[in-house]
């Protein structure tokens, strides 16, 4: 089977550290691997099935005979490198902000819209969504298909890990810290994020919303392809380490059953169904941190409308939320389009 040049930029964070760990699992075809990190980095080694292999620090020439770029090294380096990567020949999927909505940028969650990856050859770029939309969109993909979804209301339940690796060291910080009876230092969030929860995850922005919220809304109906679903979403960072869970609900045009969502949700692709409250069965982050699937429960009819549907999805912001989407678009990538 061909091989590819494969170029991790981020390499040393949250994202990046999956991503490589990914890429062995599931066997991706990688011959060079080039990995890529800021001048801190420098010395550093990582391992990939045993073999170690140095971290470079990025610049221009980094993409040099590289096909495949995993980017994750925030939104102001895949503004600046993802473009130098392409121009190289290199075929970019960015975890950042920074394309997303550009029209001539597919964005991708591969149980949902797989065939707009085709559109990666206008700029060389394929956008991988926020951790928050992507599980969100895996789960009600089904459900807009049958019924056709109106409206969706979100709160999340956000784990620090999504702000990367500083983040996971605060938290650990801080609770030891209090547990002591010490005063915790906040450095990376506004406020304590031990034994609290902070609804404010990215910039304020002029409408009184986040950015983390805005980028729910207008990328859920970029890849779902339907531009009259209408969104509203409050974003919370809670003291977690690994799984965002979001209370979602939603309206539909037409009525669908409890029942109904749960067996539709049962043969979809990419997720779980948990959902027997009779045993205290219902998705929780500690059961999805680690696992590739979605994972959907407490779904109920929502008795306020006519119809509505109430459900509650967890999970892992690393992997599918960030590391194993993107590694599932590359995937695609090379069966479809690279081979
Ligand atoms: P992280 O743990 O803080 O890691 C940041 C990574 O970026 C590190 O490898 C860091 O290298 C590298 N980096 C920072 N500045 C750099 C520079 N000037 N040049 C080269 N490399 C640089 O953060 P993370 O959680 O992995 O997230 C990284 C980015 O991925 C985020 O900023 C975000 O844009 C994106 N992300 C997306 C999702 C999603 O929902 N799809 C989720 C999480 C993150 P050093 O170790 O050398 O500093
Ligand atoms: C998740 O460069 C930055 O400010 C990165 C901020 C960031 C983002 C983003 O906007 O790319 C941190 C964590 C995300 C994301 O996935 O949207």
């Amino acid at each position: 089977m061909r091989k590819y040049s494969v170029a991790v930029v981020g390499a040393t964070g949250a994202v990046g550290n999956e991503m490589i760990r990914i890429l062995e699992e599931r066997n991706f075809p990688v011959g060079e691997l080039t990995l890529l990190a800021s001048e801190r980095s420098m010395g550093k080694e990582l391992t990939f099935k045993g073999k170690t292999y140095p971290v470079d620090v990025l610049d221009e020439n980094s993409f040099e005979g590289v096909e495949i770029g995993l980017f994750s090294a925030g939104g102001s380096i895949s503004e600046r490198f993802a473009p130098i990567a392409a121009d190289a020949g290199c075929v970019v999927v960015d975890n950042t902000s920074a394309f997303r909505m550009d029209p001539d940028v597919p964005l991708v969650v591969p149980e949902v819209n797989p065939e707009d990856i085709g559109m990666y050859q206008t700029k060389g770029i394929i956008a991988n969504p926020n951790c928050s939309t992507i599980q969100m969109v895996v789960a009600l993909k089904p459900i807009h298909d049958m019924a056709r979804i109106k409206r969706i209301v979100v709160s999340t339940y956000q784990a620090v890990s999504g702000t990367g690796k500083a983040a996971i060291e605060e938290l650990v910080e801080q609770t030891k810290a209090l547990l002591n009876l010490e005063e915790p230092e906040v450095t990376v969030y506004p406020h304590r994020i031990a034994f609290n929860c902070l609804p404010h995850i990215d910039v304020f922005l002029d409408n009184g919303y986040t950015k983390e919220e805005m980028k729910m809304v207008n990328e859920t109906r970029k890849i779902m392809n339907d531009p009259s679903i209408t969104v509203t979403a409050t974003t919370v960072r809670v003291p977690v380490f690994y799984s965002h869970s979001e209370s979602v609900n939603i309206e539909t045009e037409r009525k669908v059953t409890a029942d109904e969502v749960r067996e539709i949700l049962s043969d979809a692709p990419g997720v779980t169904v948990v959902d027997n409250p009779d045993n205290c069965e219902y998705p929780l982050a500690s059961d999805g941190a680690g696992k590739d699937d979605t994972f959907v429960g407490r779904i109920r009819e929502d008795e306020s409308i006519p119809n509505g549907i109430n459900m509650w999805i967890v999970s892992d912001n690393i992997r599918k939320g960030a590391a194993l989407n993107t590694i599932q678009i590359a995937e695609i990538l090379i069966k479809e389009y690279l081979q």
